[in-house]
């Protein structure tokens, strides 16, 4: 599907009408791809998450992007892996979901998600981007309005794993 493209880089460069940020559940910034979003952002997006109450592990919300080339962040947090059998699978989805809906009702046309729970996380890379495939197909199949969707791989080797779930389809 040409709808959604796979690409390796730092997501904080994308330059989207929003780029997903892996988040934890406070929304009040941490390492991996969440501080690099909020180093690039600046301040600002701190205090807007002050104002957001959190967010539940599944569940996404939108801010302003701030300095970044993107004009809006949407905030998910996805599941910390504990061996698959506490709805681990049905949460990760859920993020992929709820964050297009959001992009949607704000009618923003171009998103880029990195690989939600694959980090800190710990969520088995090839087990998740597959659930990241197959939920962005599905939802694009099923809603119009969004043009384009970027899953924006930080190394050539999570890359390759997306890469290879296209090939299989
Ligand atoms: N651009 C794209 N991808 C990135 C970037 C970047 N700049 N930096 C890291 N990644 P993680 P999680 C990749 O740990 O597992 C935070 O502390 C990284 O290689 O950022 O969902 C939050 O506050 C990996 O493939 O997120 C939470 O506490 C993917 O992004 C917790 O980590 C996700 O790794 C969330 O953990």
């Amino acid at each position: 599907m040409d709808k959604i493209e796979i690409v390796q880089g730092d997501i904080t460069r994308m330059e989207v009408d929003a780029i997903v940020n892996a988040a934890k559940n406070s929304l009040l910034g941490g390492g991996g791809v969440d501080g690099a979003i909020h180093r690039a952002a600046g301040p600002e997006l701190l205090r807007e998450c002050r104002l957001l109450g959190g967010c539940d592990t599944g569940q996404a919300k939108i801010t302003g992007g701030y300095n970044l080339a993107a004009s809006h962040v949407i905030h998910t947090v996805g599941p910390i892996w504990s061996g698959g059998s506490n709805r681990e699978d049905e949460l990760l989805a859920s993020c992929y979901r709820s964050s297009l809906s959001l992009a949607l009702k704000h009618e923003l046309r171009t998103i880029a998600f990195p690989a939600i729970s694959c980090g800190v996380y710990r969520f088995p890379a090839r087990r998740a981007a597959g659930i990241a495939l197959s939920e962005i197909q599905t939802f694009l199949r099923n809603y119009h309005g969004i043009d384009k969707v970027y899953c924006v791989c930080f190394d050539e080797a999570m890359a390759d794993i997306y890469r290879s779930w296209l090939v299989e389809e």
